[in-house]
């Protein structure tokens, strides 16, 4: 499916080995032993009527190719980013049949699949364990033709991301002594060659629908949008930095088709379709983090990228946690605070991304405490307020979309609001009001709508979804309302709900 195909979507991101079994057993799952637990394709498949439930209509799963083996340093490759061979799959998730099985399954449910791939490196555990400044002992004849020796691979260096320097970044290693990641030599065309084809297969064999790109900013970007082309799906990548004037290069480049006389006519293209919003991700953790948060960095980031994005944001992804990062609820346990931040990525103008486990509001810490085993909630959607939040946010945010033809062409607008602790964001028909200052505060903040934003009409019904409280505009169209008990609102009017058929909000 295309970009624009992807924009009304909703992506629920899962680690396979984690999300489910196909055996539905309450298996052990000691996350920091870094194992494989037995979450397989199957259990993504038997599971579908959750993901489904909570209102997704796309699954990311984590990478599905043969990993290395074995115990390393780091334990083993259960999420499946230690690529040993493209062309073969992880046993470990299930077999090509059931891959396709799940592709089916999704396709039957009107649901995209979204795969993480991984190009820019393999994984190695060395034969013996050197300094970090020595050329790591690695047997490249693990590895298939044309990757079965050095030569395809960068000349050894770990990468030093205090050097500050591109070419370090792309050229040099990730990983480290105890599981080195040999970095492939993306300059050479037979190994572009070999990518690009191996990716239009990929696609083709199990009919996926998008791609998440991994290690994004590790590969020159003249390499992406043949690669992003190739696979004729689209491509979402990981870029993680916080600097805006770093990740606005991941969205377009100069392009030169065509030198015509004198003059070159020049044209923008995309590197790949879009980026995951690791910037705005960075200051939304800060913002809501805690009442102290910086709320104020939000409209300036979202306002830079929008004026600077080919596409503003329209076609990134939106994010609270992923598999990389501490869960937000380990960040704090404020409930209110918890459930502003996790509205954000439904509400603003790029894909809403929630990684898994996050509706049943777990809070493990990083790498590898942010992996646990989804089997341990029982799958509850009852008495699950996180489950009922994602559930609403999901239905206000299709609502918007049907009610508004240019939801998803346009972007948001942040109404000023006075005093540091809230927001307004705008996206008609939604109006969503947010505010950091948490489940204590002693007194609650305001939000004011002033008339002239002309977002409603004089004394217009409207509801606050989140709670089903009917609010009504003033005289004049504007709109003052408290929050109660640091909790988020989003808005829409009485009329756009009774008019969806569809919709089951309030
Ligand atoms: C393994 C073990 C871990 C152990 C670790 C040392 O080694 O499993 O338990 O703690 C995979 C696995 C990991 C595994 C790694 C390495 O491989 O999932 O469990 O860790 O073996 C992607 C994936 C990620 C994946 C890989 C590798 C890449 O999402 O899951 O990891 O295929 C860099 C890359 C980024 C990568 C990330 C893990 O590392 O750029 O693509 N993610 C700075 C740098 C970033 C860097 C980041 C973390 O540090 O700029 O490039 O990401 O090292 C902001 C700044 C950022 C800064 C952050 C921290 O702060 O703006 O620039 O990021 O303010
Ligand atoms: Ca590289």
């Amino acid at each position: 499916a295309t970009a624009e195909q992807w924009r009304g979507r909703s992506i629920y991101q899962l680690v396979t080995d984690r999300f489910a079994r196909a055996d539905n057993i309450s298996a052990q799952c000691n996350t920091g032993d870094r194992k494989y637990c037995g979450g397989s394709w199957k259990g993504v498949m038997s599971h579908l009527d959750y993901i489904q439930g909570l209102g997704f209509d796309a699954v990311w799963i984590s990478p599905v190719v043969e990993n290395i083996d074995g115990e390393s340093f780091y334990g083993e490759a259960y999420h499946g980013y230690w690529t040993k061979d493209l062309n073969d799959l992880n046993s470990h998730f299930g077999t090509a049949d059931d891959l396709k099985a799940l592709s089916d399954a999704l396709h039957a449910r009107n649901m995209y699949l979204m795969v993480d791939i991984v190009v820019n490196h393999v994984a190695a555990i060395p034969t013996k364990i050197e300094p970090a400044t020595s050329t790591p002992s690695i047997d490249y004849s693990v590895y298939q033709s044309p990757l079965d020796s050095s030569s395809s691979f960068h000349p050894f260096c770990f990468i030093d991301f205090s050097l500050n320097n591109q070419t370090d970044v792309e050229q040099c290693w990730l990983g480290d002594a105890n599981v080195p990641l040999p970095d492939l030599d993306t300059e050479d065309n037979d190994i572009v060659q070999m990518l690009n084809t191996w990716v239009a297969n990929l696609t083709k064999t199990y009919n996926i629908d998008g791609l998440r790109i991994d290690t994004v900013k590790h590969i020159r970007k003249d390499f992406w949008p043949d690669f992003a082309k190739s696979s004729g799906v689209y491509t979402l990548g990981e870029v993680l930095d916080n600097r805006l004037n770093f990740t606005v290069d991941y969205t377009s480049m100069p392009y030169s088709p065509v030198l015509v006389a004198f003059f070159t006519l020049t044209a923008l293209t995309d590197v790949i379709d879009g980026i995951l919003d690791y910037p705005t991700y960075f200051s939304v953790i800060n913002g809501f983090g805690s009442p102290s948060g910086n709320l104020s960095t939000i409209p300036d980031v979202v306002g830079t990228a929008q004026k600077t994005y080919h596409n503003a944001l329209l076609n990134a992804g939106s994010f609270l946690e992923n598999h990389d990062q501490p869960r937000f609820p380990n960040i704090t346990k404020d409930a209110a605070l918890v459930r502003n931040a996790v509205t954000w990525p439904f509400i603003q103008d790029g894909l809403p991304i929630l990684y898994y486990g996050q509706e049943q509001g777990y809070d493990g810490s990083t790498d590898p405490n942010n992996r646990e085993a989804l089997w341990f909630s029982g799958y509850q959607t009852d008495n699950k307020p996180l489950v009922t939040h994602v559930q609403t946010l999901n239905k206000a945010r299709k609502l918007a979309i049907s009610a508004n033809s240019n939801f998803l062409s346009s972007s948001l607008t942040f109404i000023p609001q006075s005093g540091g602790n809230t927001l307004a964001v705008s996206k008609p028909p939604m109006l969503s009001l947010l505010t950091n200052a948490g489940a204590s505060a002693s007194t609650q903040p305001v939000w004011a709508i002033p008339a002239s934003a002309g977002l409603f009409s004089a004394n217009e019904q409207l509801v606050d979804v989140l709670t089903c409280t009917a609010l009504k505009a003033d005289g004049s169209g504007g709109l003052t309302v408290s929050a109660k008990g640091g909790m988020p609102m989003v808005v829409l009017p009485a009329s756009k709900l009774q008019s969806n058929a569809n919709a089951t909000l309030c």
